[in-house]
């Protein structure tokens, strides 16, 4: 239920905002998001999980935690995006989880390949479920969501259990979830329980409802999937406490950032300082990638931009497209500064 423009933030996005944290962007400086950095998104209650009694359940396989961490194991710098990043800055603003822009997290997973547990089934669809459970829009329901079959088995699709080198923490799906590189968060299922081959596509509330772009309720709409291209400069310079605004000294600095899409690699990153866009430098990648722009900052205020592209053409817009939950908005980020 979207608020007019301009409306105050409600008790109920504040509680949730107090519950699921965001990754201040000064964050963007690590390669790799040190592990309280990282965002977090928890529809309902984290789940307590004794690792000994735990199974996960593969249609009618069983595998305790010890069998799936004798899996072969692979590693990998995965950056994960919430579809809601963007949300609180649609006017008007969609009601759910207000992120500004901080809903990323750059981490290193470990796991197996799902793609090797699904050897020899066939179906349309992969359901993933969690232990979590809830209520939503007057529904109660498990938190689950289902995948194209391809997609499911894809060669990058991984049954985490570390995090940063560590078991994940609680917050973060304990003992194990799912991991869908280059999809929004909402597929990489956390506390996974159970993973079902479906020979139709599923209809439950987080795939036929939730995370649908969409116009008004009685649209179908389309399903949110990949991660649109984004990129996010390091606040330059120093903030106001409240206001957060920058302040900065004049010459010769360097503006860095980091860019990130599901769809392909990132292709350019441009800036404008207030000049116009002019491209900036790549730098390594490592999930997310690196980007800076050497800028003679000149007294007075001043409008930073930055913007992606990636390798299929995909860039960002000046204004977001408005849609009722407030998915993939990934308008190009601007930052205002005082210089001097
Ligand atoms: N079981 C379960 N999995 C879940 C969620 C959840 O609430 N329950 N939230 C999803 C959403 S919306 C996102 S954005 C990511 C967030 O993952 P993180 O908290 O590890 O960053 O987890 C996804 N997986
Ligand atoms: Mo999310």
């Amino acid at each position: 239920m979207p608020l007019a423009d301009g409306e105050g933030i409600t008790t109920e996005e504040l509680r949730l905002a107090a519950r699921n944290h965001g990754m201040p962007l000064e964050a963007l400086r690590h390669d790799v998001t040190p592990v309280g950095l990282h965002y977090l998104l928890i529809h309902y209650d984290i789940p307590y999980v004794d690792p000994a009694t735990y199974r996960l359940m593969i249609g009618d396989r069983q595998l305790s935690l010890d069998e799936i961490r004798a899996l072969p194991s692979v590693t990998r710098p995965v950056t994960m995006e919430c579809a809601g990043n963007g949300r609180a800055a649609l006017a008007p603003r969609p009601i759910s989880q207000p992120w500004l822009l901080e809903a990323v997290g750059n981490a290193e997973w470990t796991g197996t390949p799902l793609k090797t547990l699904l050897e020899g089934a066939d179906g349309v669809e992969v359901l993933f479920t969690g232990l979590d459970r809830g209520v939503e829009n007057e529904i109660p329901q498990a938190y689950e969501r289902s995948l194209p079959f391809a997609d499911a088995t894809a060669d990058d699709v991984l049954l985490a259990y570390d995090l940063n080198g560590a078991p994940l923490p609680p917050q973060h799906g304990f003992p194990l979830r799912l991991l869908v590189p280059g999809w929004y968060g909402m597929t990489s299922v956390k506390w996974l329980t159970r993973i079902t081959v479906l020979q139709e596509p599923f209809d439950g509330y987080q795939n036929a409802t939730a995370y649908r772009v969409r116009q008004s309720e009685d649209e179908a709409g389309t399903p949110v999937s990949r991660i649109e291209p984004r990129a996010l400069f390091v606040p330059p310079g120093v903030p106001d406490f409240m206001t957060r605004h920058r302040f900065l000294e004049p010459g010769p600095t360097t503006l860095t950032g980091r860019a990130w899409s599901g769809h392909g690699a990132i292709a350019s990153v441009e800036v404008d300082t207030g000049e116009g866009w002019r491209e900036a430098e790549l730098g390594s990648e490592h999930g997310w990638r690196a980007f800076s722009f050497e800028w003679d900052a000149p007294p007075g205020e001043h409008v930073l931009r930055c913007r992606a592209t990636d390798t299929t053409g995909r860039g960002q817009p000046d204004e977001p497209p408005w849609n009722l939950g407030g998915y993939a908005n990934n308008a190009v980020h601007r930052i205002a500064v005082t210089v001097g």
